[in-house]
This record gives structure tokens, C-alpha cells and sequence, in this order.
């Protein structure tokens, strides 16, 4: 089964022409102009390896090759054509691109496969214009109910259900749980384990759980000169001394835990005037739930503490949450079987980057596959990739794939 790499490496790179950056990343959010142009793009190239393309109802596509049994739960791969904003050209588009690759080589060979493939774009895998993340899957695997995507708005105002029919990507097909025959994944680590260990793939046989929370914190607007210090409900303080109690909180807890403040807003946001509100965002992940549910406590703690300190009001609001999940060892030894076939190094792991294959593990059995990213980069314009790891990467799942569509 032996993929074509430049071809592979052509429509990478044609692809990341798609809201390319000047620093060498893409803006691509999520039901922008430059995601219809992506989906545009992945729906041509599906068209001429002579899949059917179906559309469901939250922008779902499925790009479909026929199997010997087509009424068989299909076999499916795939990731996400949108990006965080300047993010990288690899993350989500080498998992889509590299399952298109392995069609289009099961199309040169002739070979038919019992089960039919389903090549996969995931809509809103990011999540930062219209959270939560991995929404598309979401709402597929049936976690995430359809009328609460829908109403979702951005920092503008902006609806998801406007945005979606806006570029032309509400599809008619249900986006409900349906069975699947297996779902495999390729991504980059976007960390530093492949990288440093010198390891060429990643069988990823887990994912992290991850909850998305928004903080207000209320105080009082007022001037910043005649305003005595004991006096004022500074809501910028408050927030600060949260934000760093959150950072704290993963040492508590296990090494491998994380929390990350990303987004932070603030009124009135002038020089001389004390802050009267502040709006930040909080994520934190890790494997295990007890761990997940002790961060929770401890960030509500520390909300409550901190706003008792500064007489602020404040309110937590849960954006969106999912769980630490266990993929499927079937799957994961299909992958590890197309590694030693390959003779490429590799090493089993989890994920603590969110993917779509979180929620597919929900319809049938999942699993992932990793290569390196340059210096373990990702969501920044830097992300890099060397292409013998992506080829290598695209092979391993052009053989899992075959493996898992004829089980
Ligand atoms: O947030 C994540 O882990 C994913 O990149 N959406
Ligand atoms: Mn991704
Ligand atoms: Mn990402």
C-alpha cells in the first residue's frame, strides 16, 4: 500500500495556502471565508477520487468510497480543516490529508476493502470562535445537543447556525450517533515526548479529559487617584490573584497536570479608572476524573477566596467539559502492526491535546496516531513538521485503515 508522497506533500502544502499567515501558519476559525475555502477544497479533491460527499447538519463532511459490504458500519479517519487563530499548517489538516492519501492510494491499487471508508472534516474541532471545542464531533456522538451549537454567538455577536448557513455548509444529513466500524486519527504530538525520546510514531491509546470554564469577577468602577486604597473593589486584582492561585494548582495535584488561563478581558480598560469587571478563561486537563473533579474545587476555591478578598461578585460559567477517555486496543494494534510492518520506532501514549477521536470512541472503537512536530510546537505560527515523519504517519494509518476496513 504504498502511499505517494509527493502528492501527499502537494496538497499539504495547498492546503496551508488556505488563510495562510505571513509567519508561516493559517487563520482558518471556524466558519470563516477561509474555512469554506478549505472545505471547498477537501470537497473538490474528494470529488475527483470519486467519493460521495455528504454533508450533515452541523458542516459535518463525510467523504465516502464505497466497500464490498456497504451496509457495513463504515471505517472511518479524519480530523479538522479549522485552526486556532495564527495557528499551525499541520495540526488538523495532516489527520484529513493523509486519510485522502490513503484513499486515493486504495484507488490506484484497485483494492476494495469489505467495509466502505469514511474520510472526515470535523466541524469546530478548535472551539475558540464558538466554543466548546471539538463541537462537530460533539453533537455527532450526541454529547453536545444541535439547538445549543446552533445559539452559540462569538466575541461579535455572531450565531453559529447564521455563520454555518452563511457559508453554505448546513448539510441535510442528521448529525446523530450512528455506528461506526472504527475511527483512526493522525495528528502531530503538538508536545515534546516524540521529539526528545527520538521516537518516530506515537499509538495513542488515550486522551486527556478537559473542562473549559469562564470566570467573572464584579467590582466597582471608580478613580484611580482620589479612590483610598481600603476603599476600592478592584475587579482586575481579584482576577490576578486567581489567575495566579489557578497556576498553582496543577503542582497540587499530579505532574502531569495542566491549567491554562488563555483569554482575559477587562472594562473599561483606561489608564486612571479602576476596573469595575474582568472576564478570563480557564482549561485544565488531565487522565484521571478524581483529579479533574479535585482542580474544579480548586479553582472554585480559589474564585470564591480571591473575590471575598476584594468584594467582587463573581460567576462561573461551565463552557464545556469532556471526559478522560480509553481507546480501543483492537485499534491501537492495528497501528502498532502497520508500525512493525514499516520497521518504524514507536512508543504508546495519550493525548493531552483535545481531538474529534474523543467523542468517535463514543460511537465505535477509536484510536490515534502521532508524529513529532518541530521542538513539540503547536497552536502558534511556528508549528513545523519534517515530512519523512508525516509520510511516515500517513503511511501507518493508509495501513491501519486498510487493516480496520477489512475487520
Ligand atoms: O484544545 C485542544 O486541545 C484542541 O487543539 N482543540
Ligand atoms: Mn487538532
Ligand atoms: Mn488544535
Amino acid at each position: 500500500m504504498p502511499i505517494n508522497p509527493v502528492r501527499f506533500r502537494q496538497s499539504m502544502e495547498e492546503m496551508a495556502r488556505v488563510g495562510a499567515t505571513k509567519g508561516g501558519g493559517v487563520n482558518r476559525l471556524t466558519l470563516t471565508d477561509a474555512d469554506k475555502e478549505a472545505r471547498d477544497l477537501f470537497a473538490l479533491w474528494a470529488g475527483d477520487a470519486d467519493l460521495d460527499l455528504r454533508i450533515d447538519e452541523m458542516g459535518n463532511m463525510f467523504a465516502r468510497r464505497s466497500g464490498r459490504e456497504d451496509d457495513a458500519p463504515p471505517a472511518m479517519a479524519g480530523s479538522h480543516l479549522d485552526s486556532v487563530p495564527n495557528g499551525g499548517r499541520f495540526d488538523g489538516s495532516l489527520g484529513v490529508l493523509a486519510a485522502l492519501e490513503a484513499v486515493r492510494t486504495l484507488n490506484d491499487e484497485s483494492i476494495v476493502t469489505r467495509r466502505p471508508i469514511e474520510i472526515v472534516n470535523w466541524t469546530n474541532e478548535e472551539g475558540p470562535r464558538f466554543p466548546p471545542s471539538m463541537v462537530g464531533s460533539g453533537v455527532f456522538a450526541g454529547a453536545i445537543p444541535l439547538e445549543a451549537a446552533y445559539e452559540t454567538r462569538d466575541s461579535e455577536g455572531a450565531r453559529f447556525l447564521d455563520e454555518l448557513e452563511r457559508i453554505g455548509y448546513r448539510g441535510d444529513a442528521p448529525c446523530t450517533p450512528r455506528p461506526i466500524g472504527s475511527y483512526l486519527e493522525l495528528h502531530i504530538e503538538q508536545g515534546p515526548v516524540l521529539v526528545n525520546e527520538g521516537v518516530q510514531v506515537g499509538i495513542v491509546e488515550g486522551i486527556f479529559g478537559l473542562t473549559w470554564l469562564r470566570v467573572t469577577m464584579k467590582g466597582e468602577r471608580d478613580h484611580a487617584g482620589p479612590t483610598p486604597m481600603h476603599l476600592r473593589r478592584d475587579a482586575l486584582v481579584g482576577a490576578a490573584r486567581t489567575i495566579a492561585a489557578i497556576r498553582e494548582i496543577p503542582e497540587k495535584l499530579h505532574p502531569e497536570f495542566v491549567a491554562t488561563v488563555g483569554e482575559l478581558s477587562l472594562s473599561p480598560g483606561a489608564i486612571n479608572v479602576i476596573p469595575d469587571e474582568v472576564t478570563f478563561s480557564v482549561d485544565f486537563r488531565h487522565s484521571e476524573p478524581e483529579l479533574m473533579n479535585e482542580a474544579r474545587n480548586l479553582v472554585e476555591e480559589a474564585v470564591h477566596r480571591e473575590a471575598e478578598r476584594e468584594n467582587l461578585e463573581v460567576e462561573i460559567q461551565d463552557v464545556g467539559s469532556s471526559t478522560p477517555t480509553a481507546f480501543d486496543a483492537g485499534v491501537a494494534q492495528a497501528v502498532r502492526s502497520a508500525c512493525e510492518e514499516s520497521g518504524y520506532s514507536h512508543r504508546s501514549m495519550w493525548s493531552a491535546a483535545g481531538h474529534d477521536a474523543r467523542y468517535a470512541a463514543d460511537l465505535g472503537p477509536a484510536a490515534m496516531i502521532f508524529v513529532p512536530c518541530v521542538a513539540g510546537k503547536s497552536h502558534s505560527e511556528e508549528e513545523d513538521m519534517d515530512w519523512e515523519d508525516g509520510c511516515r504517519g500517513c503511511d501507518v494509518l493508509a495501513r491501519a485503515l486498510v487493516k480496520m476496513a477489512d475487520s
